[in-house]
């Protein structure tokens, strides 16, 4: 059976990767973020490869008019989402506590956080009324061990993983599964964003180990929805 699955943040990194992947296994993808073009590329891309066609929708997860207004505008054969990764997010700056931008704070509790929400919010209708549906969130190992001058972004993550758990609880009644997956470190755009645009200091990021990348985490997340009905994976953590 060919799946519509709507991803969040699908220009770069987790989200591209994941998008790829379920086209390439035959399913349908809407592919959302901010920047058109990307969306553009991926989607001509995904559907000149002849197996799951590729939908793009440009918005900014924060704004939530045009969160509701892009997932109830869908033509009707996008309509019936049966996967919505919540995938979109960012970390602003790597700061201690005491010398933090507010506005950076803002900006990821806004995406991280209430995009989150916004998003489910609008896809989950649908889902109630066809009693299926999965959800899958992108948490993190920030979600679990607070670092230094991890501040936000950890309680940001922190927040996914307890919103997720109300999720599976609530959601339960009418068949919805909901699964966190959190990553450890990630070579993508991320550290990229967080370092707003040091190219050098995202590099060392990564210096001295092996990181995860975009693909690894595309499989587990694949994985997650390819299980039997019946079965659900509540919470997982994959490192390198
Ligand atoms: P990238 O920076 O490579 O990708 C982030 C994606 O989120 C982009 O597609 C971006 O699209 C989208 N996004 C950011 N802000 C918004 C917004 N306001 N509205 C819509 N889309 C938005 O990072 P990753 O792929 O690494 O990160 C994906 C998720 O995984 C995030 O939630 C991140 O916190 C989490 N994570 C990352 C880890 C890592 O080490 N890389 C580890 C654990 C979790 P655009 O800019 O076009 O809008
Ligand atoms: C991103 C991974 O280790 O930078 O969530 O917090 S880390």
């Amino acid at each position: 059976m060919t799946r519509t699955i709507l991803i969040s943040g699908a220009t770069s990194g987790f989200g591209k990767a994941i998008a790829e992947k379920y086209a390439a296994g035959g399913d349908n993808v809407i592919i959302t973020g901010r920047r058109k073009e990307r969306l553009d590329e991926l989607a001509n891309a995904i559907n000149t490869q002849g197996k799951g066609k590729a939908l793009a929708l440009c918005f900014d997860v924060r704004d939530r008019k045009a969160v509701f207004a892009a997932v109830e505008g869908l033509p009707k054969e996008w309509a019936t989402i049966d996967v919505l990764i919540n995938n979109a997010g960012l970390a602003a700056g790597r700061d201690w506590f005491d010398e933090a931008d507010m506005e950076d704070w803002e900006t990821m509790i806004d995406t991280n956080v209430k995009g989150l929400l916004y998003l489910s919010k609008a896809v989950i209708p649908g889902m109630k009324e066809r009693k299926a549906g999965h959800i899958i969130n992108l948490g993190s190992t920030a979600a679990k061990e607070v670092y230094e001058k991890g501040n936000v972004y950890c309680a940001t993550k922190s927040a996914v993983e307890a919103i997720s758990q109300s999720m599976r609880i609530d959601l339960l009644r009418f068949g919805i599964k909901v699964t966190t997956v959190h990553p450890g470190a990630a070579e993508t755009e991320f550290s990229l964003v967080r370092l707003k645009g040091d190219t050098e200091k995202a590099k060392a990021v990564y210096a001295g180990f092996k990181p995860l990348v975009a693909e690894d985490v595309a499989q587990v997340v694949y994985f997650c929805t390819s299980l039997p009905e019946h079965v659900c994976i509540n919470d997982l953590v994959l490192t390198a």
